[in-house]
């Protein structure tokens, strides 16, 4: 995050979208019309079709809706951080070299029983549906997004964490071969974070398995990852391989790199600023609008009872 700031006219509406990711939706629209099946002659796409695409879109929980304007998929999917795939905003394109099956999570650590299980039964056998969700990244830019996936409750309640479990540590794939930006040896790969187990329980952490009614596009962390809304943008982690329930507090990837200016608790904040720029307005992607930053990213309602008693910790950054 620290090592490239956007420019003012590096517009994302300027930005053409890669060819690949063209390709992607198409064939998802494809599948989610059912079509894929029975046309002969389409080469296979194993990689784009799964089992778990027609149970998309899932039903809109409306207790998620907020004011602001969902930002348009076009824009959102070429504005993204995925530093797997290189350092920019731009890696759509690069990020469609993700393989997403087969996809196992490991569940392991402080539970009843570790198990490994396939993202399909995992989604199959979770309670789906959709949110609109706000995002704020630590870089003061911000988006609106209709998330699909399932309350991480649910996968606490599958898991069945011991009483020793206090947080979950969160890891995404480590593949240099498919992601080459994790040849880099700046970052201490692969991306970790984590919550605590109380926070995991809250309403509003949510397991990501889609966006915009489709399956979730690559760029975005397919085919599952977190959304804590209420917290700076790096704590949502992408395209997860494995949570482990533990009792150490875990170290991210930004901590691990700066611990200075990232930490363990990440709420959103406009009283508090980077060290390097003010927290206090945000730049609403897709229009030229800038607007107050909100505490807790406007989820206080939901949240703050989380963090009472804990005023002596470093809570927003
Ligand atoms: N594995 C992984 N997860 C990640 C990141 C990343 O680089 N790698 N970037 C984080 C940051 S800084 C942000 S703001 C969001 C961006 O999500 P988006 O691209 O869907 O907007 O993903 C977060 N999760
Ligand atoms: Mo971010």
């Amino acid at each position: 995050m620290q090592y490239h700031r956007r420019k003012g006219w590096e517009l994302p509406e300027a930005q053409a979208t890669p060819e690949a990711l063209f390709l992607s939706r198409r064939s998802a629209l494809l599948a989610g019309a059912g079509l894929f099946a029975g046309v002969a002659g389409l080469p296979a796409r194993a990689d784009q079709q799964t089992e778990t695409d027609r149970l998309h879109p899932y039903p809109r929980n409306a207790a998620f809706t907020i004011e602001r304007d969902v930002t348009p998929e076009s824009i959102n999917a070429n504005y993204n951080n995925f530093y797997e795939f290189g350092g920019t905003k731009s890696v759509a394109s690069a990020a469609q070299a993700l393989k997403i099956r087969p996809w196992v999570l490991k569940i392991d650590g402080l539970v009843e029983t570790p198990r490994d299980i396939g993202i399909d039964d995992l989604i199959k056998s979770m309670p789906r549906e959709e949110r609109l969700y706000r995002h704020r990244c630590v870089e003061a830019w911000s988006m609106t997004i209709p998330w699909s996936g399932f309350p991480l409750r649910a996968l606490l309640d599958l898991a069945k964490p011991l009483s020793g479990a206090k947080y979950l540590r969160f890891e995404t794939f480590n593949d240099p071969k498919m992601a080459p930006a994790q040849r880099s040896p700046i970052y201490p790969w692969p991306y970790v974070e984590g919550v605590t187990i109380e926070e995991a329980a809250n309403d509003l952490a949510f397991l990501v398995t889609g966006a915009y009614g489709k399956p979730l596009a690559k760029q975005f962390g397919a085919p599952l990852r977190l959304a804590l809304p209420w917290k700076y943008g790096f704590k949502s982690i992408k395209s997860i391989v494995r949570i482990s329930f533990t009792d150490k507090r875990p170290v991210g990837l930004w901590e691990a790199l700066q611990p200075s200016e990232y930490g363990f608790w990440a709420n959103v904040n406009p009283k508090v600023d980077h060290p390097r720029w003010s927290q206090a307005s945000e730049r609403v992607l897709g229009t030229s609008e800038r607007v107050p930053t909100l505490l807790f990213n406007g989820y206080a309602e939901h949240v703050a009872e989380l963090y009472k008693g804990l005023e002596k910790e470093r809570l927003w950054a």
